[in-house]
């Protein structure tokens, strides 16, 4: 694991959903140590202190959606900040809910785009997270991420998507709730999706050594987008759309040991953790055991 400036980015970002509690994200993450985390692995650690969303014009309650133009202040934000700290370091996005996304993934991969290399995005997640404004059926806009950075039509109102990101490029894991309209328009793509049946019957280990081997190959950049119900909720509970039938501890530390041993991860998302649902911090000391453990944290080193 090569030493990292980690760039820690609080985008305590609400607007994605109705329930209130993910703004409170980023200041949990630094109660349940994540800087010091990094730090005693060897990294450079910067945090850029908690970010507020670009000027947009209120929200009225009119739209189907919930919150949309405050979402859309964000993603203006969370591209320029992603591109700028891509060039700097390793950014970690503390959210904050998984709308963070649109703009996070945006932004990383403008800078993929400058640096003429492939991004690929994991991402971990009870949801498919593939739905558009027009699809949706919540209004949650945090149910939208991939839809909007592989470039779907219907996100009006958003900064036009300049580097889609290729769905032969993506990889989602840990899929347990996906809804009609998604599943319709998901299988007529190259994205990998592996939900929960098919990783209790061939493991985790195998699809995901098989996409890092593919990112390798294409010399890709890879954003990580973790949230926190790819978990099971007995592990995770601090999260609005639990889901039950998660990812355990150990399959979850064992995708992140790998992310490490892959040395491929240049970014990192850690969403929909909502404070306000924990239990004495324990699911944000979750999450930044599993950050921690993407980037280098281990009993043993593994033989080479
Ligand atoms: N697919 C459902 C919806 O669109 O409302 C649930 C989305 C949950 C999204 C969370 C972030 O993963
Ligand atoms: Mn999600
Ligand atoms: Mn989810
Ligand atoms: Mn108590």
């Amino acid at each position: 694991m090569t030493r990292k400036t980690c760039i820690l980015i609080g985008a305590p970002v609400d607007s994605g959903k109705d329930r209130r509690g993910c703004l409170m994200g980023p200041d949990a993450y630094r109660t349940a140590g994540l800087s010091e985390a990094l730090s005693d692995l060897g990294h450079k650690v910067q945090d850029m202190g908690n970010l507020t969303p670009a000027t947009h014009a209120p929200d009225t309650g009119e739209s189907k959606l919930v919150r949309p133009n405050e979402t859309v202040g964000w993603t203006n934000r969370l591209i320029r900040v992603a591109e700028d700290a891509m060039g700097r370091g390793l950014p970690i996005f503390m959210g904050g809910d998984h709308s963070l996304s649109l703009g996070s993934v945006a932004g990383v991969a403008n800078h993929a785009a400058t640096k003429d290399r492939p991004l690929f995005v994991l991402w971990l997640d009870a949801h498919s997270d593939y739905h558009t404004p027009e699809t949706t059926g919540s209004g949650n806009l945090h149910g939208t991420p991939l839809g909007y950075v592989t470039g779907r039509s219907g996100f009006g109102g958003f900064p036009a998507i300049t580097n889609p990101v290729p769905q032969e490029n993506i990889c989602i894991i840990g899929l347990r709730s996906v809804d009609a309209a998604e599943r319709q328009a998901l299988q007529q793509t190259a994205i990998r999706r592996h939900d929960m049946r098919s990783i209790d019957e061939t493991g985790i280990a195998a699809p995901l050594a098989a996409f890092l081997d593919h990112v390798a190959a294409a010399n890709g950049l890879l954003h990580v987008s973790l949230d926190v119900d790819f978990l099971d909720p007995m592990i995770a509970p601090a999260v609005g759309t639990t889901v039950p039938g998660g990812a355990t501890m150990r399959e979850a530390h064992l995708v992140m040991e790998m992310i490490c041993d892959s040395d491929l991860m240049t970014s990192l998302d850690l969403v929909e953790l909502n404070p306000f649902l924990d239990d004495h911090g324990r699911t944000a000391m979750v999450m930044v055991d599993l950050a921690a453990s993407s980037l280098g944290r281990r009993v043993f080193d593994r033989p080479t």
